[in-house]
């Protein structure tokens, strides 16, 4: 009774701590007492209950931010709520999505046909790094990008309607690693490398991995109102075949210059038995090399016409990135991992897998070394600013240190692989007078399960970040979840990080059954303006305008033979196709046109078309062309693939090719 007694006080008090008016509370206290009993059933404790009332959220709420979370394996892209932690949506990208037909016979099929590689089909993608588009730092809610590590690709969502609108392959690389991030005004999506290989992955034998093996750094230029990448305006930049790893954009004092980590300086090849494996080879070395690239000095050299273009794309050579001043290292303690730019931009903190210790940059220290001049070399001829001359501290977290993301009241979280755990600790400079610590000290170690690799903050990478929340994305579940057999989910973690000091707590775990996600960025959802139904009857979601094609009311549908091609125009509204036979020969070329003229927000109709591979989603006001040769005679039905309405089954139609 006693214990009872002290979980409904300590109800009550977090209630009110939350902010809900205690006016939720029906008059005698019923609800309290109802949730003591159920807390005290469940064997909740004093942290569960206090995590249960900082995530529940009911029917009709609305979560505060979504998170935007690659798809890892799947080649996709998610979308959560946060603090809910439910999942919105998969956004299909590198692969065929079925349910947004993408990839079935509509607009995503010439998306996904971007993506070829040497012109084959690549059925998956490993999806590492979404950015979302900045303004001034920000973002903006109005893009998303994405690489796929697997093939060194990079796709485009259009924020509007959560669409995978561009693909494009990478021309001289075959994998990727350290993008996609923006420059602060999305004047450029920055696609690191990460395995060396010849530019254009041209063959040569690895015995002569120093002279012909490079990394390569791709500034994708971005035209925000064709919502596409401009493949003539976007460089790269040949660097030394170290792998580079992840990388960041400076911005605010370091806007203009990008820094990424890297490893593999002993430029090793592998060849166990007879050289030392990778993980020895790559490890050897006590440093490698932070790279430090002036993006905008590089813009100039590009736009002066000093880039060689290979397989059709710009490439500033190694040596006139060095002779421009575009290239400076700085070294980086051991095996590092992660590049991360404070919100103001002072500062780089980069982690080293093998060192307890982040190490923190300071741009101003570098610049003045810059400016200072007369360096030692590399063995590639590039500048080593030495890291006495660079770096402004070094903060002692624990094992395994990765990535480091901000909030607003001066700390930086980073996490920590080997302890599986979040790092909070405290920056020093002009954040020192945020938070009571000393500057540049641990202040607490939360244990997350297990083996967190990314971490991502609410607005982290923006130029303010907000200090709610940070999601731990752990790439070990163990014991977390039922056991769903030897291959098991990953697991993301939200942690409250709003109060100071040693006081944050994990709230929920997020098991992820598809795929192992990378990175996520959280945005407040307020800044995304997505559209509730398509503007206009007749939508084409490829150009963002209304379709030549549409036809916005039943009048207007019609069949047309001209010679061996069928041109169909269909409406498409609860619960009817129009027209609802299609008769046509073999051989025939088909060209079917279809509008759903619907207004009425959720009312998504679908297309399937049995035996033709064919499945489209067309969302209200939403247009879709399909295009196909009828090589296979017979009787094929039609039918719509979203439950619309009551006579959702009804919504059918025959498709007859005569042999
Ligand atoms: S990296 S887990 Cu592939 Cu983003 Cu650090
Ligand atoms: Cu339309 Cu079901």
């Amino acid at each position: 009774m006693k214990k009872l007694l002290t979980v409904l006080l300590l109800l009550s008090t977090l209630l009110a701590a939350c902010g809900r008016k205690s006016t939720a509370t029906p008059a005698g206290g019923g609800l309290p007492a109802d949730a003591a009993a159920v807390a005290a059933e469940r064997g909740l404790t004093q942290d569960d209950i206090y995590a249960a009332l900082k995530t529940y959220t009911p029917s009709g709420q609305l979560d505060p931010y979504i998170m935007i979370a690659s798809g890892g394996q799947s080649g996709q892209v998610l979308v959560l709520g946060v603090p809910s932690m439910r999942i919105l949506k998969v956004i299909g990208v590198f692969t065929p999505e079925p349910w947004q037909g993408y990839g079935f016979g509509g607009s995503g099929d010439k998306v996904l046909e971007e993506g070829y590689v040497d012109g084959k089909e690549i059925k998956w993608g490993d999806t590492h790094h979404p950015g979302l588009s900045e303004t001034k730092g920000e973002y903006d809610g109005q893009f998303a990008f994405i690489n796929d590590k697997a093939n060194a690709r990079l796709a485009v969502i259009d924020l509007r309607d959560f669409d995978t609108k561009q693909i494009i392959k990478n021309p001289n690389a075959i994998v990727d690693h350290g993008g996609t991030f923006v420059t602060p005004n999305t004047e450029y999506v920055v696609e690191g490398p990460q395995y060396a290989t010849p530019i254009g992955w041209e063959y040569a034998p690895l015995a002569e991995y120093k002279d012909k093996y490079r990394g390569l750094i791709t500034f994708w230029a971005f035209d925000r109102l064709k919502g596409r990448v401009d493949e003539s305006k976007s460089f790269q930049i040949e660097l030394p075949p170290y792998w580079q790893d992840l990388c960041d954009a400076g911005k605010a004092v370091s806007d203009g210059w990008v820094f990424c980590n890297s490893f593999n300086t002993e430029l090793a090849t592998g060849g166990a038995p007879d050289a030392p494996p990778f993980e020895a080879g790559t490890t050897k070395n006590d440093t490698d090399y932070l790279h430090i690239i002036n993006w905008k000095k590089a813009e100039e050299v590009f736009q002066a016409g000093k880039a060689e273009t290979i397989n059709g794309m710009a490439v500033i050579r190694l040596q006139t990135a060095i002779d421009e001043g575009l290239l400076y290292f700085t070294p980086e303690p051991k095996s590092p991992h992660g590049s991360d730019v404070t919100p103001g931009g002072e500062y780089v903190v980069v982690g080293g897998k093998l060192d307890p210790h982040v190490t923190i940059y300071s741009f101003d220290k570098i610049q003045k070394a810059i400016a200072a001049g007369g360096f030692e070399k590399d063995q590639y001829g590039v500048p080593v600013i030495p890291l006495d001359q660079s770096m402004e501290a070094q903060v002692e977290l624990g094992l395994g240190p990765l990535h480091t993301v901000y909030d607003d009241k001066g700390y930086a979280y980073t996490s920590l692989f080997l302890d599986s755990a979040v790092a909070r600790w405290t920056l020093g400079g002009p954040y020192a007078s945020k938070h009571p610590e000393q500057p540049w000290t641990l202040v607490q170690k939360l244990p997350v399960q297990y083996n967190i690799g990314h971490i991502a903050a609410a607005e982290g990478d923006t130029a303010s970040p907000d200090g709610q929340y940070v999601v731990a994305l752990n790439k070990w579940s163990i014991d977390r979840f039922a056991n769903v057999g030897p291959l098991l989910p990953q697991n993301f973690q939200l942690v409250d990080i709003s109060q100071t000091g040693d006081q944050m707590k994990v709230l929920y775990d997020l098991p992820i059954g598809m795929a192992e996600p990378h990175y996520a960025q959280i945005i407040k959802a307020d800044k995304l303006k997505p559209f509730e139904v398509y503007p206009e009857v007749g939508w084409n979601p490829d150009t963002m305008s209304v379709d030549p094609n549409a036809v916005t009311e039943p009048a207007q549908a019609r069949v047309e033979r001209n010679g061996s091609t069928v041109e169909i125009w269909m409406v498409v509204v609860r619960s009817h196709y129009t027209p609802e036979i299609v008769e046509v020969n073999q051989g025939d070329h088909v060209i079917w046109h279809l509008t759903n003229i619907e207004r009425q927000r959720d009312a998504t109709h679908g297309f399937g078309l049995s035996g033709y591979n064919i499945n489209l989603s067309l969302e209200p006001g939403e247009a879709q062309t399909v295009e196909f040769d009828a090589t296979q005679p017979g009787t094929f039905a039609f039918f719509c693939t979203e439950f619309c309405s009551a006579l959702h089954l009804e919504m059918a139609g025959y498709f007859l090719v005569k042999p």
